[in-house]
């Protein structure tokens, strides 16, 4: 199936009986959370990239929210990344990424809450053209990653927030991660820059990150984030940019 956008006014591919659909967007770091699952757990599966400024009418009747992830398979449809990506744990429990243990899978949701507090920052720092606004989202961006290494560090047992494996939160967190280091480049201002000196066990968690497959399969590099987030910031994004195929 091609990997370009489905547009308002294009036709429904239909689907097959018993096949796994994705309704994503390439550079949408929630999808990118159902996209990590799924390649992680190696469950077979179809993308449909929808273009988020054309909707098309049966995206919309299938999510009234308008919003990517979406899974598909037969008469089930689950949106939202968190719900997508337990659903996908539940239904394919091989290499089960939520912890067992209570405590664990509590804090996961912890975590998981103070992460959804990371975004209004990161959007904002994205899009405020005033330099000290730039800078007080990027304080807060920090304060956020200082909470998650000390979280992290305390567990003791990574490298990742699921110890020696992944969990749900690690594919949770890291496609925010993966973009902050595009925010400098996006808005050349030095406060947006990590500070990885100052979170090291994240950093280590980061490399341990980057080393699975899933990550290797769904990641772009900075300069890749930062043509995009440009484009959205002038109104007119390429969402088929980078693709090869015609
Ligand atoms: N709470 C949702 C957020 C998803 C979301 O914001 N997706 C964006 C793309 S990155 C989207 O679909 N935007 C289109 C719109 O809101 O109209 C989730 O976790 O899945």
């Amino acid at each position: 199936m091609s990997q370009k956008v489905y547009t308002q006014g294009s036709a429904f591919p239909p689907t097959k009986p018993g096949v796994l659909r994705l309704y994503s967007m390439r550079f949408c770091p929630f999808a990118q959370r159902a996209r990590l699952v799924l390649q992680h757990k190696n469950i077979p599966h179809e993308i449909v990239n929808i273009h988020l400024r054309s909707k098309p009418e049966w995206f919309l009747a299938l999510n009234p929210l308008g919003q990517v992830p979406v899974l598909q398979i037969d008469d089930k449809i689950v949106p939202e990344s968190t719900a997508t990506c337990d659903w996908l744990d539940d239904v394919y429990p091989e290499n089960q990424l939520q912890p067992t243990d209570p405590y664990r899978r509590a804090w996961d949701r912890v975590l998981l809450e103070y992460s959804s507090k990371l975004i209004g920052p990161y959007y904002g720092a994205i899009r405020s053209t005033d330099a000290s606004e730039v800078e007080s989202k990027s304080e807060e961006i920090k304060k956020h990653m200082q909470f998650f290494e000390e979280q992290l560090k305390a567990r003791e047992d990574g490298p990742f927030f699921g110890g020696s494996k992944p969990s749900t939160f690690d594919f949770f967190l890291w496609p925010f991660y993966e973009r902050l280091p595009m925010l400098p480049l996006l808005k050349d201002n030095p406060a947006l820059d990590i500070e990885a000196d100052k979170i090291p066990t994240l950093t280590a968690w980061a490399k341990a990150m980057r080393e699975l497959p899933a990550v290797k399969a769904t990641s772009l590099d900075a300069s890749s984030h930062a043509t995009w987030y440009r484009q959205t910031l002038t109104g007119a994004p390429d969402y088929d940019m980078f693709l090869k195929e015609d």
